[in-house]
C-alpha cells in the first residue's frame, strides 16, 4: 500500500460515496446480520444519498465473503470463527483501504460489529492521523487494542489511544472497565449525555480525539446505541439509549466538522423481530448515515 492521506488538505473527499455492504455474521451465533446491507438499499438509500449530491456506488461483498468461509473453524478461546472473522477482516480492510485511498467517503452497513477490525484498519492505512469516534452501547476493546497495535503516522510508534473515543455506553462488564481504566481510553457513557447533554458530550469528545479539528474521523456506529424503542432490531439490546434525536445529532456535529471520511452502521439485523420493528431500524439507518453525510435540518 502506497498512497497515505493525512494532512487537512488531504482529507477534503470528492464527492463520491463507496456504500460497502458486508453480509457476514461470522463473529457471532446467531444469525440475520448478514441480510441487513440489502435491506438499505432496497429502502432507498443509495437514492437518498444522491439527493444530497453525493454519486454513491453499492459493493454488495455477497459472493466474496461466501468464498472466504472455510470448511473448518474451530472456536479459539471464546473466539467463534477465528480463520473466517480474520479472512472477511483482511478483505474489508484491503477494501476499505482501497475506496478512502480514492477520497471517497467509505460507509460500511449493517454488518457483524466485527466487521469494524477491517474498516477502521483500511481507514487507518489510508489516513495514519485518523481518529475513531465509537457510537455503542459496549466497550468495543477490540478497537483499543487495533490502534494500540497501529503504527502512528510517523510509521514507528504505536497509535496512542487518545485517537479513541466511546460515545453511548451502558453494559460494560468490569474486565473492559479496566482495559478502559488501563489504557486511558476516554468514554462517555449514558449518564455523562444525561448530565451534559449530548451537544457538550460530543464538543469533549471531539476536543478530545481531534483536538485540532485537523484528524480524519471514522464513526464506528452500533445501532445498539440507540433506545430499544427507536431501534429494536439489533442482536443485544439493552434499554436507557440515545433517543432518536441524539443519534442524530452525533452524525450532523461529526459531519460539520469537515472530516468525517467514513462510517459504519452496524449491527442491524433485520431478522431478530418483526418485520415491521426491522423496518423502523432500517429507517433509523439511513437518516442516520444521511446526516453523516451533510444532511441538516435547515
Ligand atoms: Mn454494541
Amino acid at each position: 500500500m502506497t498512497l497515505a492521506l493525512s494532512t487537512r488538505q488531504n482529507t477534503r473527499l470528492c464527492k463520491e460515496a463507496a456504500v460497502v455492504g458486508d453480509p457476514f455474521n461470522g463473529g457471532q451465533p446467531r444469525e440475520g446480520v448478514e441480510v441487513g446491507p440489502i435491506q438499505f438499499i432496497e429502502c432507498s438509500l443509495l437514492e437518498q444519498i444522491n439527493t444530497l449530491g453525493w454519486s454513491p456506488t453499492y459493493i454488495p461483498n455477497d459472493e466474496q465473503i461466501d468464498q472466504l468461509c472455510p470448511k473448518d473453524d474451530p472456536v479459539v478461546f471464546n473466539l467463534i470463527n477465528p480463520k473466517f472473522v480474520s479472512a472477511v477482516t483482511h478483505h474489508v480492510a484491503k477494501q476499505i483501504y482501497d475506496q478512502a485511498a480514492q477520497r471517497k467517503f467509505v460507509l460500511t452497513l449493517g454488518d457483524d460489529h466485527a466487521i469494524a477490525l477491517g474498516t477502521v484498519s483500511g481507514i487507518f492505512e489510508a489516513y495514519p492521523d485518523a481518529c475513531v469516534v465509537s457510537v455503542d452501547t459496549h466497550a468495543a476493546t477490540f478497537m483499543a487494542v487495533l490502534l494500540a497495535a497501529h503504527p502512528d503516522s510517523n510509521g514507528s510508534n504505536p497509535c496512542s489511544t487518545d485517537r479513541l473515543v466511546y460515545i453511548g455506553l451502558r453494559d460494560v462488564d468490569d474486565g473492559e472497565k479496566k482495559i478502559l481504566k488501563d489504557l486511558g481510553i476516554k468514554a462517555f457513557s449514558m449518564h455523562h449525555i444525561d448530565r451534559f447533554g449530548i451537544g457538550r458530550v460530543i464538543d469533549i469528545a471531539l476536543d478530545h480525539v481531534n483536538p485540532n479539528r485537523d484528524r480524519p474521523i471514522h464513526l464506528s456506529f452500533d445501532v445498539d446505541a440507540l433506545d430499544p424503542t427507536v431501534a429494536p432490531s439489533t442482536g443485544t439490546p439493552v434499554r436507557g439509549g440515545l433517543t432518536f434525536r441524539e443519534g442524530h445529532s452525533i452524525c450532523e456535529a461529526l459531519a460539520q466538522t469537515g472530516s468525517l471520511v467514513a462510517m459504519d452502521v452496524v449491527e442491524v439485523n433485520p431478522a431478530l423481530e418483526d418485520d415491521k420493528s426491522a423496518l423502523r431500524t432500517i429507517q433509523i439507518g439511513c437518516p442516520l448515515a444521511c446526516c453523516a453525510l451533510g444532511e441538516n435540518l435547515l
